[in-house]
C-alpha cells in the first residue's frame, strides 16, 4: 500500500467530510507506520552514537517526516483535491515542548542531518510531560504556566525497555517511549525519551508551575529546568540528570551485549556525544557499570568513549554541583567521582583549576568531560578559539589534541523546504536544485546577480513570506503587523549577553527620532520572541519594557503608523517557521564573545534577511562567506571585551554620565511616558540595573549599534541593491547545513 492509501484507512471516511483534527490524527498514524516499516540505519564498522541531551527541541513533526519520507506533495494535492489545507492540518499538532533554546533546537537539526547521512545514532533524553513553562503576557509581564502537550494520540511510541534506577534514598523504575527520527529519502533513527510510570500531572496547580518539588517519585519527569532557586530546585536537577544518564548508559550496556559486544571494546562500537554538561555524569555512571561487568580497565575504556560539546562560556551555565548534593541524591556516584578526581589531584597537585572538585567541594562538570572524554567541541570558529585560549586554556594546555571545532548548522528540510517552499521553487527553478545532495551548491544562485527579473522574484518572495505571516500573527495571536513594513527580527532566549535591551534602546532613538518628523521612508515593524528564565528577573524586566514600548506606540497615532514594536507570547519553533522567510533584518547583536555560536542567524540568511550583528558567534563565519558588504557588523570586537572583563575596565556609568543622548535613551525607561504604562518598581530596576552593572556592556556599543542600523535602513530603500544582499546571502548560506556539521563530527569524532 502506497501511504496515502494507508492514510485513507486510518481516516477510513471521505477526506471532505473530515475534519482537520481527524485529518491529522490519521497522517500521524501513517507516518508512524510508514516509519516503521523503513530500515533502521546500521553502520557497517557495528558502531553507534548516542547524542544524550536534556534538551530536544523538535518542533511540530507532521509536515517534516512527510518531507523526509518523500510524500510531502501528495499530501498535500491529495488534501487540496478535497478542499483541504495541508497548513491548517499543521495548525492541529502541538508543539513538543522538549527544549529552551539553540542548544536543544541545535540536537534536533543533528537528529534530522545523522538519520538523513545513515549515520546509526539515536538520540537520548527525558520526556517531560509539561517541558519548558509556556509564556504568557499578563499586565505586561512574564507568567509562567504549565505546558502540557502530550495528547492521547500523539508521536511518541512506548517501549518494553524499562530500567531500575538507582538513588540514595529510593530506586525509581523507567519506561522508555520512542520517538522515530525518518532521514531525508534514507532510514530511521530513535529518539529516546526516558519517563516514570509513577510521575504524576496532578501535583501541579492550575495554570502554574508549582509543585512539591521534593516529592521525586511524582515529579521527575514533569519540567525541563525546574525552578532552581532554592536547594530542592538543585536536587531535582541532579535527580533528573542521573535519571537521563543512567537509563543512557543502561541502554547502551544491554544493546552492546544483545550485539555480542565484549565491553572491555566498548570505545569500538560506542561513542557517546555529551550535549554540554547536563549529561556529564554519563561518565562517572558508564565507569560504575562497566565494573559491575568485570571490564579491566573501565576508566580508560570510558575516555575513550566520550566526548564533550560546549555551548557557552557563561560561567553561570557551566554546572558545579555541591559535593554534599550529589552525595544525598547519588551516593554510589559520588564514589567513582571521587576516585576521578583523586588521580587528577594525584596528577597536577599544584593546579587546582584542573581540578574536578575545587576548595569549596563543589563537582565542576565540565573539567569531568574534560579529563574522561577524548574530543572537547566548540560550536563556532570563534567560540572554540575562545574555550582553547581562554576560557579552558588550562585544559588545552594539557589535552591539545582533544580541542577541535564544530561550527553549528541548521536542517535545510525544515528550514528552507518546509518553512520556505516558495523559495525552494526558486532556487530549484534557477538551477541549484542539488543543494539537497550538497547545500554548497547553493553558490549557483550567483549567476543572478545580474539578472534583474530574478532578483525581482526573490523580493516577490519576500513580499509573499511577510503577507503569509501578516495572516498567520492575526489568526494566532491577533497581532497586527504591515506587510510592506521593514521586518526587523530578535528572536531567542532572553538573556543580557543576547541584548535585547539594545534593541529597546534603539526603538526609544527611533520614536523620538519620529516625535521629531524624521519619519522613516518605510515603516519599521521590530518582532521580539523571547522567554525569560523565571528566576532571571533583569530578563523578566526586559520584556515588561519591550511591552510598555510597543504600548505606547500603539496608542500614538503619530508614531504608530511609521513604527510597530510587537513581543510575541510564547514564542517557539513554530513561530520561528513563519517569522524567519518574512524577515529584512536579523538582528544578531550579542556581546562580542559571549554568544557560542548562534543558529537563528544561520536561518535567516538561508532565508534571505540581511544579518545585523556584532563579530561574535558563527556572525563571524557568515561575515567571511558572504563579505563585509552584505552584513552589516559594529560593535566593539571580542578580545576588547575579554580584556575589558580582565582588567575590570568597563563602568556602564561614566557612559552614562559623559554622554547626552545615551543618558537619553537610558532614561526613557524611567520617563513620565514608561512609568504611566508600567510598573514603577520594575522599570525603576532596570534603569538602575543598566546605569550600575550593565554586565554585558549595552552603553559601550549602543550608538555603534544606532549608526549602523540607520544606515542599513537607508539602504533597504535601494530595493535592487537590497535583493543583492539577500541573494549573496542565501547563496553563502550552504555552508550552514546540519548535514555538514554532521559529516564533520562523523569524520573528525564519531568515525561511523
Ligand atoms: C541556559 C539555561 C537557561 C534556563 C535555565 C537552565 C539553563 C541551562 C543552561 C543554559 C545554557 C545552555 C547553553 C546553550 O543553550 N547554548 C547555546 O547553544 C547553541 C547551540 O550550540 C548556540 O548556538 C548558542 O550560541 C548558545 O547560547
Amino acid at each position: 500500500m502506497n501511504f496515502i492509501e494507508i492514510f485513507k484507512t486510518h481516516l477510513n471516511k471521505e477526506i471532505k467530510d473530515a475534519s482537520d483534527a481527524e485529518i491529522y490524527y490519521a497522517l500521524l498514524k501513517a507516518t508512524k507506520d510508514a516509519a516503521a516499516h523503513k530500515a533502521r540505519n546500521h553502520s557497517k564498522n557495528n558502531k553507534k552514537l548516542y547524542y544524550i541531551s536534556a534538551e530536544f527541541l523538535i518542533g511540530k513533526l507532521l509536515s517534516n517526516n512527510l518531507i523526509n519520507l518523500g510524500v510531502f506533495d501528495d499530501v498535500k494535492d491529495t488534501l487540496a483535491a478535497a478542499g483541504k489545507e495541508i497548513l491548517a492540518i499543521e495548525e492541529i499538532e502541538p508543539e513538543p515542548s522538549l527544549g529552551n533554546g539553540g542548544l536543544g533546537r541545535l540536537a534536533a537539526c543533528f537528529l534530522d542531518s545523522m538519520a538523513t547521512l545513515g549515520i546509526e545514532g539515536d538520540g537520548v533524553g527525558l520526556n517531560y510531560h509539561y517541558g519548558l513553562f509556556q509564556q504568557v503576557f499578563k499586565n505586561k509581564k512574564q507568567l509562567e504556566i504549565k505546558n502540557p502537550w502530550i495528547e492521547k494520540i500523539n508521536w511518541l511510541i512506548p517501549t518494553d525497555v524499562s530500567f531500575e534506577v538507582p538513588f540514595g534514598k529510593c530506586t525509581v523504575r523507567s519506561k522508555m517511549f520512542d520517538i522515530d527520527v525518518i532521514g531525508y529519502n534514507s532510514g530511521v533513527n530513535k529518539l529516546h525519551l526516558f519517563d516514570i510510570e509513577t510521575v504524576d500531572e496532578s501535583i501541579v496547580s492550575k495554570n502554574s508551575i508549582e509543585f512539591d518539588k521534593n516529592d521525586v517519585m511524582r515529579n521527575l519527569t514533569l519540567f525541563l529546568y525546574p525552578d532552581d532557586s532554592d536547594k530542592a530546585g538543585h536536587l531535582l536537577r541532579i535527580y533528573q540528570q542521573y535519571f537521563m544518564v543512567s537509563n543512557a548508559a543502561q541502554l547502551i550496556l544491554a544493546e552492546c551485549k544483545a550485539k555480542g559486544i565484549d565491553l572491555n571494546k566498548l570505545d569500538e562500537h560506542v561513542t557517546v556525544q555529551i550535549n554540554d554538561t547536563h549529561p556529564s555524569m554519563v561518565i562517572p555512571e558508564l565507569i560504575r557499570l562497566l565494573k559491575l561487568e568485570n571490564v579491566k580497565n573501565p576508566i580508560a575504556v570510558v575516555t575513550k568513549t566520550c566526548a564533550y560539546t560546549n555551548h557557552t562560556i557563561l560561567a553561570e551555565a557551566l554546572e558545579k554541583w555541591p559535593l554534599e548534593y550529589l552525595e544525598e541524591v547519588v551516593p554510589h556516584l559520588v564514589l567513582e567521582i571521587k576516585e576521578l578526581a583523586a588521580i587528577i589531584e594525584k596528577a597536577y597537585p599544584k593546579n587546582p583549576e584542573l581540578h574536578i572538585i575545587d576548595s569549596k567541594n563543589r563537582v565542576h562538570m565540565a573539567r569531568l568531560d574534560m579529563h574522561y572524554g577524548y574530543s572537547v567541541n566548540g560550536v563556532a570558529a570563534l567560540h572554540t578559539e575562545i574555550l582553547k585560549k581562554e576560557e579552558l586554556s588550562a585544559f588545552c594546555d594539557i589535552y591539545p589534541d582533544k580541542f577541535n571545532n564544530k561550527t553549528n548548522g541548521i536542517t535545510f528540510r525544515r528550514w528552507l523546504l518546509h518553512a520556505n517552499p516558495e523559495l525552494t521553487a526558486f532556487i530549484d527553478k534557477h538551477g541549484a536544485s542539488d543543494f539537497r545532495e550538497d547545500a554548497t551548491n547553493l553558490t549557483k544562485l550567483g549567476a543572478l546577480e545580474n539578472d534583474p527579473a530574478a532578483l525581482q522574484e526573490l523580493l516577490a518572495i519576500k513580499q509573499l513570506k511577510k503577507t503569509h505571516l501578516k495572516k498567520y500573527l492575526k489568526r494566532m495571536a491577533n497581532i497586527d503587523i504591515d506587510d510592506h513594513s521593514v521586518l526587523d527580527i530578535q528572536i531567542k532566549r532572553l538573556h543580557e549577553y543576547k541584548r535585547q535591551q539594545m534593541n529597546l534602546l534603539y526603538i526609544f532613538h527611533k520614536y523620538f527620532e519620529i516625535k521629531k518628523g524624521n519619519i522613516p521612508k518605510t515603516p519599521i515593524t521590530t518582532i521580539f520572541g523571547a522567554k525569560a528564565a523565571p528566576a532571571y528577573t533583569t530578563a523578566k524586566d526586559i520584556i515588561h519594557a519591550i511591552l510598555c514600548i510597543s504600548d505606547i506606540i500603539k496608542n500614538d497615532p503619530e508614531v504608530s503608523p511609521h513604527l510597530n514594536v510587537v513581543m510575541i507570547e510564547n514564542y517557539n519553533v513554530t513561530f520561528a517557521e513563519k517569522l524567519i522567510p518574512a524577515c529584512d533584518i536579523s538582528e544578531q547583536i550579542s556581546l562580542a564573545s559571549k554568544e557560542a555560536s548562534g543558529t537563528g542567524n544561520m536561518k535567516f540568511m538561508l532565508n534571505g534577511a540581511v544579518t545585523l550583528g556584532t563579530q561574535d558567534g558563527a556572525n563571524v563565519e557568515i561575515a567571511e562567506l558572504v563579505g563585509s558588504k552584505n552584513i552589516y557588523t559594529f560593535g566593539k570586537h571580542s578580545d576588547e571585551i575579554i580584556d575589558l572583563y580582565k582588567s575590570n575596565g568597563y563602568t556602564a556609568a561614566d557612559l552614562y554620565i559623559n554622554d547626552e543622548y545615551i543618558r537619553k535613551l537610558v532614561g526613557f525607561i524611567i520617563s513620565p511616558q514608561m512609568l504611566k504604562v508600567g510598573d514603577v518598581p520594575t522599570l525603576l530596576a532596570l534603569h538602575t540595573e543598566i546605569i550600575r552593572k550593565d554586565y554585558f556592556m549595552t552603553l559601550i556599543d549602543i550608538l555603534d549599534y544606532i549608526k549602523v542600523k540607520e544606515q542599513m535602513l537607508s539602504d533597504y530603500e535601494d530595493r535592487e541593491n537590497w535583493s543583492k544582499l539577500m541573494l549573496r546571502n542565501i547563496k553563502e548560506a550552504g555552508f550552514f547545513s546540519s548535514d555538514r556539521t554532521i559529516a564533520e563530527y562523523n569524520e573528525e569524532i564519531w568515525h561511523i
